[in-house]
């Protein structure tokens, strides 16, 4: 039996994967019925086996638990429910022909075509999908074309409508998902003050931070505006770390000098920005007021050069190896997650691979298996000892945990391109060894 004061008493999720899986079983272990809808058939069979079909700390048990009391089942086709939270992918589409990158919008299309039929007077439909701004606007067109029969918000309108339409970004990190669902504050953006006071009900059920409400729109921007911020601040430790190339300066060194003044707060340079969220976000400004987003534009291309600029340091130090053997330390777009999609370490190695710099090993304590992309190129699977008393270079790109655990003197004699800054971390390293981390810059002039 569901407690009587419950305000929804079904609520489905549409999009069953990073976030909406988390989302759908932390819904549910507040003892709401949660149906979670998604389109792939494998990942409904082993969510109500009580198995996840992705990786996140603490979700399997979680799902099983639920699962298991009844709260949380998956199915392929939406059913009617009280509220329907929608977390579908956004990719952005990269046509030939396209200067910049144009958000694709249809799998949120498909998603509320999907539920418009079930909907029923008095439900909640919240967008989750980062998404450009206008989009929670366009969706509630998409829904009354199929639903004629019911109303639907207007922006910024005030009459009361059948079905309340909200724009609730995820905000939360890959890694740490169950726990800041919880304690992440939310931007709560109603089409409507009543929409968002209804959208503000279902947070309540889970959210421990505060929720904060204010327009669709503006709530659409406020998400872009976090990863873009995030992607700025990145280039600009990456601009540095080209600068230090230049003037042989550790930029590691320089950013935590930097940092120590109170209003600095620098992030790390590194191979690249990866991911499906940071990389991309900044695009759907782009894409929407082109002439006046300059500065976030131009970020992205400082963040893209980056892996060719690795290829370029590792090529020339290969190029003075006879058949060098390069260990590649990491795959993964960032450290400690099995995540390879969209990463700059995958990037790297497979144009090394196809530059044939020399015999490459791979080393990804989170992976079994090699991407069939790299395989196919000759890269070996390695495990790590094994890999670094073969290398004659260690490419580190990624500073998972298991590299910090390095002894410095399996590094040494060999030519090291660090990425991270993974070196001067290492508990045993020396101050000898520390100066001798970064290859030189063969190609630059003295100054
Ligand atoms: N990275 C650097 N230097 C840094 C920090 C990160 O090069 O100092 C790189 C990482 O290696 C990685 C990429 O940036 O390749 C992105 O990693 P991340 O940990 O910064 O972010 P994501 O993509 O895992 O998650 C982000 C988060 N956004 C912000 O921190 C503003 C998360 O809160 C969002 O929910 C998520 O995007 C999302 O779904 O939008």
């Amino acid at each position: 039996m569901l407690p009587r004061n419950l305000p929804f008493s079904r609520i489905s999720v549409v999009g069953l994967g990073y976030i909406g899986l988390p989302t759908a079983a932390i819904l549910a272990s507040t003892g709401v019925e949660v149906v979670g809808v998604d389109i792939r058939q494998s990942a409904v069979a082993a969510i109500n086996a009580g198995r996840i079909h992705i990786y996140e700390p603490g979700l399997e048990n979680l799902v099983k638990r639920v699962v298991d009391a009844g709260l949380l089942r998956a199915a392929t086709l939406p059913e009617p429910a009280d509220a329907f939270v929608i977390a579908v992918p956004t990719p952005f589409s990269e046509g030939p022909e396209q200067l910049t990158p144009e958000p694709d919008l249809s799998f949120i299309r498909a998603a509320a075509e999907s539920i418009a039929p079930v909907l029923k007077s008095g439900d909640l439909v919240i967008l989750e999908s980062t998404s450009p701004v206008g989009t929670t606007e366009k969706m509630a067109q998409w829904l009354q074309a199929v639903r004629p029969d019911l109303s639907f918000p207007q922006p910024g309108g005030t009459v009361v409508t059948d079905i309340h339409i909200a724009y609730c970004p995820e905000r939360v990190l890959p890694g740490r998902v169950l726990e800041e669902l919880v304690t992440n504050d939310r931007i709560i953006g109603g089409l409507s003050d009543t929409c968002s006071t209804a959208a503000m009900g279902l947070y309540h059920l889970f959210v421990e931070g505060d929720c904060i409400v204010t327009d669709a729109r503006t709530a659409e921007l406020t998400k872009l505006t976090e990863n873009a911020y995030r992607d700025v601040n990145i280039a600009f430790a990456n601009e540095m770390a080209l600068i230090c190339d230049r003037l042989d300066i550790d930029v590691w060194e320089l950013i935590r000098l930097a940092n120590r003044h109170p209003r600095v707060r620098i992030l790390n340079p590194g191979p690249g920005v990866g991911g499906h969220c940071i990389a991309v976000d900044p695009w759907f400004i782009v894409s929407s007021a082109p002439q006046q987003a300059k500065l976030i534009a131009q970020a992205r291309a400082v963040n893209d050069s980056r892996p060719p600029y690795v290829v370029s340091q590792v090529e020339q130090t290969a190029r003075t190896i006879d058949n060098p053997v390069i260990a590649c330390l990491g795959l993964a777009f960032k450290p400690d997650i099995d995540d390879l999609r969209e990463s700059p370490a995958m990037l790297v190695v497979k144009q090394l691979a196809s530059k044939h710099c020399g015999t490459l090993l791979a080393v990804e304590p989170n992976i079994q298996a090699l991407p069939p992309e790299l395989s196919a190129l000759g890269v070996e699977l390695a495990q790590l000892d094994a890999a670094l008393a073969r290398a004659d270079i260690a490419v580190i790109l990624v500073d998972h945990k298991e590299f910090l655990a390095i002894d410095a003197k399996q590094l040494s004699g060999k030519a090291v391109i660090d990425t991270r800054g993974l070196v001067s971390r290492l508990t045993n390293n020396t101050d000898v060894f520390r100066h001798s981390v970064s290859v030189p810059d063969l190609t630059r002039e003295s100054v």
